[in-house]
């Protein structure tokens, strides 16, 4: 792939950027928050297909005062000698013309990219302006250009001894609902490309707050698997790894048991996060049922014909299945389903004589992975007895919803929404509150079953949990089904203190866990009930920070004769009020949860539940003053 010589005229050209500033989310998938720092993600991508490709080690990453954003590389430097066809520069070429580069031609160079593979002319186009520097050839060359035009040919500004491709860019405010950058969400997905990419050096820095981090792992997906078991008890140490290349296919795999009952899977393809799986994970599935089957009979781990399921010997798993091909094929509602049938057989054999190994070299670690595995099938046993009863009820009669459910009149599921509601007090204010024609409320009371110390059979024993699994209607695990789902909104509204904390902790890792769908499709929603009521006179405000009363109080010229209350919970809240802050389509604000957030939401949870005391003493003394202030 690296010896091809890369020419000018290689690259293709198929429209123009008017296109895609019509229709940005065609291009990027949204113009909210995701679409926004989806262009950070493919300008990265760039500068990591030249590290894929063996040119460049260091990748610098800069958000700027002014929120545009800064990606160095020093790789071998976009060309810039002319294309034939355009009489332009190919750095021209590259920047004004969409699905152009060298990238689109999958003989000359091309690794990464995939979904996000649009190219960088598809940022510059939704930029107010972008500036590319290129070293290369001893030589600096620049071009800038304004909402995907150039604004000049290619010039030299100064000789250099460095080669590599530096891109400013400022998003378009015309384009996108959102222009803040966060550091926190790139610093995230920079993370998982320098685990997926072993050896790059990624640097991120926030010249707004003076925050820095860098990414390097020698490791690769070996030391990301370490990273999301690192609160956990493994069953054996270090991870199982594989790796193995065919035609240009490239497999990686690292799997690592803990004593958890939770299966945490990422698969990738071409650095992408496929969320719907496909050819890649069914491959591994396949090969780590068949060879753990055949490992735990030769062996007499399992009475006579008895057959343990993928779900079972999955228990405990924490794996990354990480391919690398040319034509990736993306699939699904998502575009995150990987496609190409050749991969399967690839990794099931690959799956099924490296881990087939691992089990004959290792029989005490062997013994310990199937041994759980048993365990977990005669959980699964009991959970499918419990599991039926809550079924069945709930298929043949209305009247099995949930006592405590008070559902909404309306039946068309795109049109309803529920109300989990932590409380009873705060429960009964949003029943009245309501508008009981699209609005059902569900509820909840103390805190819902610990899921991550708990099997999926106790768990289905929790009277909260059957009535939030029957009220939802999707089913959950392997029987999950997204089009039974009785609510397209599911919204949880708790108290901003310490308690509610907790409960939407729960929550969200009960889904992340059990109805991973339901976040992915956008169902989850937070509700942002009111800190602070202001009243002078005859008006009423609502506000949701300290920053905002302070904001309000100033508006209003001082508190002199205003009355202010701060609510302590939702249950001082009478109906009217919820309904006018926190229910109203029309004046409230919810917040869409992402996977990100209930990743997150899950792994504080391992932190404050499970069995390891170090890392939680260092969360809670982390986290104590944003505790306290929510507490007040
Ligand atoms: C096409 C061909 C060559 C390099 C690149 C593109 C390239 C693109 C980007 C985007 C960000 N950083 C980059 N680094 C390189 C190869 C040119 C050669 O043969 O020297």
């Amino acid at each position: 792939m690296s010896d091809k010589k890369y020419d000018a005229g290689k690259i293709q050209v198929l429209e123009g950027l008017e296109a895609v500033r019509k229709r940005p989310s065609m291009y990027v998938g949204s113009t909210d928050y995701r679409g926004l720092h989806h262009l950070v993600y493919e300008v990265v991508d760039n500068s990591i297909d030249e590290a894929l490709a063996g040119y460049c080690a260091n990748i610098d990453v800069t958000i700027n005062r002014d929120n545009s954003v800064t990606v160095q590389d020093d790789g071998r430097g976009i060309p810039v000698d002319i294309h034939e066809k355009y009489n332009k520069s190919a750095l021209e070429v590259v920047m004004t013309m969409l699905h152009a580069g060298g990238k689109f031609d999958t003989e000359s160079y091309k690794v990464s990219g995939g979904l996000h593979g649009v190219g960088v002319s598809v940022v510059n186009a939704l930029s107010e302006w972008m500036e590319a520097e290129v070293y290369r050839n001893g030589n600096i060359y620049f071009q800038r250009y304004q909402r995907g035009k150039s604004m000049g040919d290619v010039e030299v500004r100064g000789t250099s001894e460095l080669t590599g491709t530096k891109m400013t860019f400022k998003p378009d405010y015309e384009i996108f609902e959102v222009v803040d950058i966060s550091f926190e969400t790139i610093s995230k997905r920079l993370r998982e490309m320098a685990f997926l990419n072993r050896g790059v050096k990624i640097k991120i820095k926030d010249e707004r707050t003076g925050d820095e981090k860098l990414f390097h792992y020698e490791g690769g997906i070996v030391a990301f698997v370490e990273h999301l078991n690192k609160n956990k008890t493994t069953l054996h140490q270090p991870p199982i790894y594989f790796q193995k290349s065919r035609n240009s296919t490239q497999v990686e795999i690292a799997i690592q048991y803990n004593d958890s009952y939770t299966e945490t899977v990422f698969s990738f393809a071409n650095n992408i996060n496929t969320h719907e799986g496909g050819t890649h994970l069914s491959g591994f599935k396949a090969a780590l049922t068949r060879t753990a089957n055949d490992y735990a009979k030769e062996h007499g781990l399992v009475k006579g014909a008895a057959k343990l399921s993928g779900e079972d010997i999955r228990e405990g798993l924490t794996a990354i299945i990480s391919v690398k091909l040319t034509n990736p094929q993306f699939e699904g509602q998502t575009k995150t389903k990987l496609g190409n049938s050749e991969v399967k057989g690839i990794v099931e054999t690959l799956v099924g004589e490296g881990l087939g190994e691992f089990l004959e070299e290792h029989p005490k670690e062997a013994e310990n992975i199937i041994s759980k595995s048993v365990l977990a099938a005669q959980a699964r046993e009991a959970a499918r007895k419990a599991r039926e009863l809550t079924r069945r009820k709930s298929a043949l009669e209305i009247s099995s919803l949930p006592g405590k459910l008070a559902d909404c009149s309306e039946k068309d599921a795109s049109k309803c929404e529920l109300y989990l509601v932590e409380g009873d007090s705060a429960g009964g204010s949003a029943k009245q509150g309501r508008s009981r024609n699209f609005q059902a409320i569900l509820p909840l009371r103390g805190k819902i079953l610990n899921v991550q110390k708990a099997r999926l059979n106790k768990i289905l024993n929790n009277l909260e949990i059957r009535a939030l699994i029957t009220a939802i209607g999707t089913g959950l695990g392997d029987d999950f089904d997204i089009g039974k789902a009785r609510y397209h909104k599911i919204i949880i509204m708790t108290d901003a203190d310490v308690d509610g904390a907790h409960i939407r902790t729960l929550l969200l890792t009960f889904f992340y866990q059990y109805m991973r769908p339901l976040i992915e499709i956008g169902y989850v929603y937070i509700a942002q009930p009111p800190l602070y009521r202001i009243k002078k006179g005859k008006t009423t405000h609502y506000v949701y920070n300290d920053a905002q009363l302070e904001e309000k109080l100033e508006e209003m010229g001082g508190s002199h004769g205003v009355g202010i209350q701060r609510f302590k919970g939702l249950g001082e809240m009478n109906p009217d009020q919820l309904w006018d802050t926190t229910m109203d389509p029309d004046t409230r604000t919810l917040v869409q949860v992402m996977l990100e957030n209930a990743m997150e939401a899950d792994e504080i949870f391992t932190i404050l539940m499970g069995d390891k005391v170090e890392p939680r003493r260092l969360f809670i003394e982390q986290h104590a003053r944003e505790v306290q202030n929510l507490d007040i």
